[in-house]
């Protein structure tokens, strides 16, 4: 089968046309990466160009070992993916040791992976060995709302979740383990990464500070579900923050009662009094 025709790839570049109408992807902001299952790349095999050479990926992600990952492009808009996948979205694979990576298809004219592609790989990393693999996208975002609200709240993983969660009854059942917040960091490096991907460990979904979002999911429609969810959430907040304030509220004991009802496990540590 042609890569293009195969359906992870329409569902990827599906995400990224949904995600340049939703706001989130100025100029070249954002990227995407989805790791590939075995029967996909098979079913591509023919087309793939398996004569590149390894180029180091400046972190070490033994667990990824000869993975294939499809990625967007350095530099490359979100808005151009599904007008020109070939040049702007690629298929690597990572060599033996999880240090090194070759383009095996696409991103034409000497185009390279994303620059987060470093933070992608650690958090994939992390997601697969706690997910038994069932994890396969990591989805960076400039999500207008969520980055407006780093500038206002407090940057505390207890205070981003419980907001965010009380902006609308379904965000605990969507993101029960709650969001990571990473400091101002400079991005594109291996500190922001190990940061990341530490994060990952507990959350689904962590937030730059100042700059944007990453979100894990089982599928693309997962994880495009989750920020979604969790930037729709944020913009309910900055309205109602705008709008004077809250004057009522869900309460910590409704978020329990909510627990019971839906069979989620909310951390007590975000049902603090207020
Ligand atoms: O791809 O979003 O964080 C450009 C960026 C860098
Ligand atoms: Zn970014």
């Amino acid at each position: 089968m042609k890569v293009e025709d195969s359906k992870f790839v329409k569902d990827f570049i599906k995400l990224t046309y949904d995600a340049w109408l939703k706001g989130w992807h100025e100029r070249n902001g954002g990227n995407l990466s989805y790791r590939i299952s075995e029967d996909e790349i098979k079913g591509v095999e023919e087309e793939l160009d398996q004569n590149s050479e390894f180029i180091s990926i400046g972190v070490s992600v033994p667990n990824l070992a000869n993975e294939y990952f499809l990625v967007t492009g350095s530099g490359k808009y979100m808005r151009n993916v599904k007008l020109a996948p070939k040049a702007n979205i690629g298929i690597v694979k990572i060599d033996g040791n999880g240090e090194n990576y070759k383009k095996v298809w696409g991103l034409l004219n000497g185009a390279n992976p994303t620059s987060e592609f470093p933070s992608h790989l650690m958090s994939h990393s992390v997601k697969k060995e706690i997910t038994d693999g069932r994890n396969r996208v990591i989805y960076h975002a400039h999500a207008t709302n969520l980055i407006a609200l780093t500038f206002v709240l407090p940057l505390d993983s207890r205070v981003f979740t419980r907001e965010l969660w009380e902006m609308a009854t379904e965000c605990p059942v969507i993101f029960p383990s709650g969001i990571g917040v990473v400091p101002w960091m400079v991005p594109g490096g291996t500190a922001i990464a190990k940061e990341t991907s530490k994060l990952m460990r507990e959350f689904d979904v962590v937030v730059w500070a100042h700059h944007g979002v990453f979100a894990a999911g089982e599928t693309l429609d997962s994880a495009f579900g989750l920020m979604d969810t969790v930037e729709k959430s944020a913009e309910i907040l900055v309205k109602v923050l705008s709008m004077g304030g809250k004057r009522q509220t869900i309460t910590a004991s409704d978020f329990r009662d909510l627990a019971g009802a839906f069979h989620v496990t909310l951390p007590e540590k975000f049902l603090y009094e207020k």
